[in-house]
């Protein structure tokens, strides 16, 4: 028996160890025009790329990823959140959205994106996040798929009030009421926090004496810093790192990380260039294929989506927000990454 559960340990090292090597991209579709859905599928297929995210259940993606080894995490809308706090709009919305599509391979449900209990935008959906994420893993459960098919939520770095040094990551004040059991939620069903994890956000951000480009782009040959005996050659790891010690804190020690964007913009601010977007994705790639892991989860692969597969001309916000892309809308690669 002991010996079963150990050469059983070795598996599921193994699977773990490597699981997420591939690269996933994000696919959003706030462009006009973008290619269809099933073109786009084409296009992940032609270069190799095997995970994906979507933000909303749109159904003509959903029929064109059927039938491929495409894994998804498919979003609920924050737009929906509130009507999945009931148990019986949940079960409909698995059933039409993903019980329907027996053939596509969804790897996770991430119930909202970037809701912030400190953000007027996003405020208000703070608390149909758990409830939604209850009622969508029971549904999944009752349909016998919740060990195949993980709820969570995408967080940010947002969330966080100290990042810096890694070690001292902590969530705001208030937001702790808020991730806390959604922390407690994750370790209990064994599913991974989602982060959307920028650091051309944090590098922008940041008061002009701590920027350091070579840092926020895989680019040092020495450490920026030394945080407890841990040296951090890259702002992505550091980034992680400080997501870890916050959820860390709060009971989430088992509970992985899914990196779920990760990108640098290629227009519309100073460090926002081609030159850099293109070193920055090709150095987060090799960095994940390494399978470095970071300093303080060292040796494992760190599961990725990049952001996103195309430029999205109708996002508003920023400009840069447009030029996010690894390709064109003509399906033309910006950088030539390979995946
Ligand atoms: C689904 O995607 C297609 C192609 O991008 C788009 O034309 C359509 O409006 C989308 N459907 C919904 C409901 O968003
Ligand atoms: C993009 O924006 C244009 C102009 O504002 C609008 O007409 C169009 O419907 C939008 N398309 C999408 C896919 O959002
Ligand atoms: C950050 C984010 O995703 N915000 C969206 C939340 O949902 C509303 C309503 O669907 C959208 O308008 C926001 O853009």
């Amino acid at each position: 028996m002991a010996l079963i559960l150990l050469l059983l340990g070795i598996l599921v090292n193994v699977l773990v160890f490597t699981d997420g090597q591939s690269v996933g991209v994000c696919y959003g579709e706030f462009g006009a025009p973008l290619p269809s859905p099933e073109d786009v599928v084409n296009l992940y297929k032609t270069n190799g790329i095997t995970r994906m995210r979507i933000y909303a259940p749109n159904q003509t993606t959903l029929r064109a990823l059927g039938g491929t080894n495409i894994e998804l995490i498919l979003d609920v809308p924050n737009g929906s959140l509130q009507s999945l706090t009931d148990p019986n709009t949940a079960t409909t919305w698995v059933r039409n959205n993903v019980l329907n599509y027996r053939n596509v391979k969804f790897r996770y449900i991430s119930v909202g994106n970037e809701v912030d209990p400190d953000d007027p935008k996003t405020q208000r959906f703070k608390t149909f996040v758990l409830p939604a994420m209850i009622n969508v893993h029971n549904a999944l459960k009752d349909a016998g798929l919740a060990n195949q098919i993980k709820v969570s939520t995408a967080t940010y770095t947002g969330l966080l009030k100290l990042s810096h040094p890694p070690s001292d990551g902590v969530f705001d004040d208030n937001v702790i009421g808020y991730i806390r059991p959604i922390i407690a939620f994750l370790a209990e069903t064994g599913s991974p926090m989602l982060a959307n994890i920028y650091p051309y956000f944090a590098y922008i951000g940041t008061p002009k004496e701590y920027q350091d480009l070579p840092f926020a782009l895989f680019t040092r040959s020495t450490p920026a810093y030394d945080d407890k005996g841990r040296k951090y050659y890259n702002l992505f790891d550091a980034m992680y790192d400080a997501h870890y010690a916050a959820q860390s804190r709060l009971g989430g020690a088992n509970v992985e990380i899914v990196v779920s964007e990760s990108g640098w913009p290629s227009f519309g601010q100073e460090v926002a260039t081609r030159d850099n977007a293109g070193t920055y994705y090709r150095n987060l790639i090799s960095h994940l294929k390494s399978s470095s892991g970071t300093p303080v989860r060292p040796r494992r692969s760190i599961e990725t989506y990049l952001f996103a597969m195309f430029d999205e001309n109708n996002k508003t916000g920023s400009v840069t927000e447009k030029h996010f892309g690894v390709f064109f809308p003509d399906k033309v690669p910006k950088y030539g990454l390979r995946f």
